[in-house]
């Protein structure tokens, strides 16, 4: 098989033509300045009276994890005190914590969750 490069990236910008000295035409290359975006990271932390099986079923309902995936996530908070639950851009994971909050609160739990920045 034929060794292949990886795939570069698209061009960068190029800048708008301008006129040098002797008039010819420059085109001068801007380096790619875009970063991606910072993400969140929602932690639920663990507490003496949410039940198992609340922080389970929430787990599954609002982070998209089958039963067994949420079972360890559960299992991980309520051994070291917190977890991650998913990671998402800053208005999701915001959207996550005030759904599990709302949904706690509803049920008369004190399970709390928070956002933070990854890294
Ligand atoms: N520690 C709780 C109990 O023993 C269970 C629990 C797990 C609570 C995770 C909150 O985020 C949590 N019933």
């Amino acid at each position: 098989m034929p060794s292949r490069n990886p795939p570069t990236p698209s061009a960068p910008p190029v800048q708008k033509p301008g006129r040098d000295e002797g008039e010819s035409v420059v085109l001068e290359r801007r380096t790619q300045k875009t970063k991606p975006p910072q993400m969140y990271q929602v932690v639920m932390l663990n507490d003496d009276y949410t039940p198992m099986e609340f922080v389970i079923v929430v787990i599954q309902e609002f982070f998209n994890k089958d039963r067994e995936t949420a079972t360890q996530i559960m299992l991980k908070i309520h051994l070291d005190g917190r977890g991650v639950c998913g990671v998402y851009s800053r208005d999701l994971a915001a959207t996550k914590v005030n759904q599990v909050m709302e949904a706690a609160n509803q049920a008369g739990h004190p399970l709390q969750c928070v956002s933070e920045p990854v890294e």
